[in-house]
């Protein structure tokens, strides 16, 4: 067995200096010889009909190599965007999307047309001249009035604007019944932009001679791309390449394939040059998916001595014009027990149309907003029955694992009170509440929030993933080669973009085969390389699942160089001793050999029969269940009255995702994580008008907090490692995205309690406070 020495180590991760000196590798960096490049002609209108596209002007101009629109692009791409059909209704009455409008338009920004010119500039300024004679339709913009029959539809001709409208547990009804309190709610998710550093963009060559096609692209799940875009052009697997290199930043919003995807590469074929496409950050705020947009209707049911009984939700989900690949997702129910103990919880969910561009996973998907909901609600139903919030909590607390939720889903293992008591330690809740009593007689408004989180991640056992996307499990692989002195290359199918990938996982690999961690490298990104599938980023999965893949592929890698050391010692495999990246011979331990040395035989003569050349392997893994981390996030605000204004003292968080490979990474993740929640409580919301254009297209109107309105966060953690893999590991790249929003707004709400004010919805900026406040003080 290998001493432990690179797992847990608190190490800087290895790929900043390279990022910070600016030598990355972004989309924008690649050019390829003879080069021309796209600009795309987007729908002013958030619904319209398409009357005719006049492309003569923009031909003509200065530069331009091409323009393309809808009838072009069906010559080489047959299908539709894909939707994984999780929770989608076979009868469902949503069009299916091809990545350019030919007759219809469904939301402001959908592509009709692609300039293709020699620059940049020229293709923007010809695709100004494209002529389409639009008849404008009304938009559907209210989610409420989208269901109502009879209303205009988001799609000429459509049944309806229902996506889907599912019940996943049917009633509450008994639990409702036998409670002394019942509360109902209406809880808002306004709609976010995930907004990565590097906008996307998309680079791609079509080989004429061999018929194959590169493309470069920015996205968390490069495999995933090739299996679609390569399918809709005909093109198998071995003969598309997709390459995702340095990525800035994804936050949910790289995983499913966008049009430019599939439009770029099809443009690169029928031009046979490369074609390169450079998405602009207006174009990013306006045609990235966006994530949440959601209206909850909430019961609670309880019993005046605290105990939760029943939890009814109804959500209704902002889809946009289309589902999303991965829309579906977004539905909340498995996580809407949270860490209590309820005697039943029901849900239902519906996926609304409306003339806006689509949404999908962002940061949390569905996790945050469950989160939200439940830890919201825990809090009025405290307020409402007299109770301390801390003490519901820790009255209704699971406290024995495994345990099976009332969606029969199975928590692996947890100490919801352990990470609790720490945070309110370090907090100082006693006394805060003390301090409260005596500034609330001054006329402050100081409050505290509690969220004790949980998350289910590590996506995910393929009996259960499997059917939600139509067939692929999202196991994961690896490939962990030795080369003949020594040093090792490692290929996973994940992609790091601002995760630590390239660290961590050679901090498994290097315990594993006791080599130094300088000598492991990491790759990935590139389908050409490694296992012949990959799952990509997402769902806080690459290390519960991914890292377990390079760590059964550097075990097998270890098991075949025992072989060989047994043979170089003429001993028997089992006397082999494997210690720390030396071989011997049990009983002699100063005669070694170094992990290296046996490397250099595997590729030498003179090898047993039984025993293959070379030192490398593949596997793949499936873990039997997800991974259940959880945690305390507790923040301490105060309110002015007069401006609304929200001044955050103080922010502290436990948190618990098993045993840790490296802490520093994982307390990045962490905080990062947590400016996202915060920034969803207090800043960012997309706004459209009622005519469904977008309000917030620039980084002035989209409101992204910088450090300067962040406090100090105030970090610790417990360990309870999962028994689902054998690392021990659980996720942590969303949970400070899941715990903050409720942590901020219970304490917002708790410092307006005086006030009466019961429930403040997200963002919680001055203007929207100071309305409540002053409605309340009226
Ligand atoms: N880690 C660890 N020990 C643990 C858990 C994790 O050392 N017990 C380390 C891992 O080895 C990895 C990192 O922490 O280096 C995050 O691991 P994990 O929780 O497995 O999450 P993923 O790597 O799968 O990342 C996905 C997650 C998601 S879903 C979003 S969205 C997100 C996020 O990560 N987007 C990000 N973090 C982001 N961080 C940056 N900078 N940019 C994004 O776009």
């Amino acid at each position: 067995m290998a001493i432990t020495t690179m797992v847990g180590a608190r190490i800087h991760r290895r790929e900043d200096p390279r990022l910070i000196q600016g030598h990355g590798q972004y989309i924008d960096d690649f050019v390829r010889p003879h080069t021309a490049y796209a600009a795309v002609v987007r729908s002013p209108h958030a619904h319209a009909r398409i009357r005719s596209i006049d492309v003569t002007d923009a031909r003509n101009a200065h530069g331009v190599v091409a323009v393309l629109t809808a009838a072009d692009f069906k010559k080489v791409l047959a299908g539709f965007m894909p939707v994984a059909p999780a929770f989608v209704p076979e009868k469902k009455t949503v069009p299916d999307r091809f990545p350019i409008a030919e007759s219809e338009v469904c939301f402001q920004g959908e592509p009709v047309a692609v300039v293709i010119a020699d620059t940049k500039y020229h293709a923007a300024d010809a695709a100004e001249l494209v002529m389409v004679d639009y008849e404008p339709l009304p938009a559907v913009m209210d989610l409420e009035k989208a269901l109502e029959p009879g209303g205009p539809k988001v799609h000429e001709g459509a049944p309806d604007n229902v996506g889907w409208d599912m019940t996943f547990s049917p009633d509450a009804e008994a639990a409702f019944g036998e409670a002394e309190v019942t509360l109902k709610h209406r809880i808002l998710q306004q709609r976010l932009a995930p907004t990565p550093m590097e906008a996307r963009g998309v680079l791609a060559e079509w080989h004429r001679a061999d018929q194959t096609m590169t493309v470069w692209l920015s996205s968390q799940s490069p495999h995933f791309i090739r299996l679609f875009v390569g399918g809709a052009m005909g093109i198998p697997e071995n003969r598309f390449r997709v390459i995702s290199p340095d990525v800035g930043g994804g936050f949910g919003s790289k995983i499913s394939p966008y049009p430019e995807d599939y439009l770029v590469p099809a443009a690169a074929k029928i031009l046979g040059r490369p074609v390169k496409w450079t998405e602009t950050r207006t174009e990013n705020l306006q045609n990235a998916t966006h994530g949440r947009g959601q209206i909850f209707d909430v019961e609670i049911a309880g019993n005046r001595d605290g105990q939760l009984l029943g939890l009814k939700i109804t959500q209704y989900l902002d889809l946009g014009a289309y589902i999303g690949t991965f829309g579906a997702f977004q539905t909340c129910a498995c996580l809407l027990p949270g860490a209590y103990v309820w005697k039943q919880v029901a849900s239902r969910t519906v996926g609304v149309l409306t003339n806006r561009v689509p949404t999908d996973p962002y940061r949390g998907a569905g996790r945050p907003e469950a989160t939200h909901l439940v830890e919201r609600m825990v809090d009025l139903f405290a307020r409402e029955i007299g109770m301390d919030p801390v003490a519901v909590r820790r009255r209704n607390f699971i406290t024995e694992f495994p345990h099976t939720s009332p969606f029969g889903l199975v928590y692996d293992s947890g100490n919801y009170d352990g990470s609790l008591s720490r945070a309110l330690e370090l907090v100082g809740y006693e006394q805060f509440r003390r301090d409260q009593q005596e500034a609330r007689a001054r006329g402050r408004y100081l409050g505290i929030g509690v969220s004790t989180w949980i998350e289910i991640c590590g996506f995910g056992p393929s009996a259960a993933t499997a059917p939600a996307t139509g067939g692929l499990a999202l196991t994961e692989s690896a490939h962990v080669r030795v080369f003949p002195t020594g040093s090792v290359n490692v290929y996973v199918g994940t992609h790091s973009h601002g995760q630590g990938h390239d660290t961590t996982f050679p901090q498994i690999v290097a315990d594993e085969l006791g080599v130094p961690y300088d000598a492991v490298e990491l790759r990935h990104g590139d389908t050409a390389e490694g296992p012949a599938f990959g799952y990509g980023t997402y769902g806080s999965r690459s290390l519960a699942v991914g890292g377990m893949a390079v760590l059964k592929a550097s075990r097998k890698v270890r098991d075949k160089a025992k072989k060989i050391a047994a043979h170089l010692f003429e001993a028997a495999e089992e006397d082999v001793v494997f210690d720390q990246g030396h071989f011997y011979v049990k009983g002699s331990p100063e005669n070694r050999k170094a992990f290296g040395e046996v490397a250099f035989a595997a590729y030498g003569a003179g090898l047993p029969e039984d025993v293959e050349l070379g030192l490398e392997a593949v596997a793949y893994f499936d873990p039997p269940n997800f991974v259940w981390p959880f945690g305390a996030h507790i923040c301490v605000v105060e309110v002015d009255p007069e401006t609304g204004g929200v001044e955050m003292l103080k922010y502290v968080a436990v948190d618990d995702c098993g045993n840790v490979i490296n802490p520093m990474i994982v307390e990045g993740q962490i905080q990062g994580g947590i400016v996202q929640g915060i920034a969803q409580a207090l800043f960012e919301e997309v706004v459209y008008t009622e005519d469904g254009t977008l309000k917030t297209g620039t980084l002035l109107d989209y409101s992204i907090p910088t450090a300067n309105e962040i406090p100090t966060l105030t970090l610790d953690s417990t360990v309870t490692p999962t028994p689902t893999n054998e690392l021990g590991v659980k996720g942590i790249g969303e949970a400070g995205t899941i715990a903050a929003s409720a942590a901020v707004i219970n304490a917002i709400c708790d410092a307006l309690a005086p006030l009466g004010i019961e429930h403040v919805d997200m963002p919680a900026s001055p203007d929207r406070l100071w309305k409540q406040i002053k409605e309340a003080k009226a």
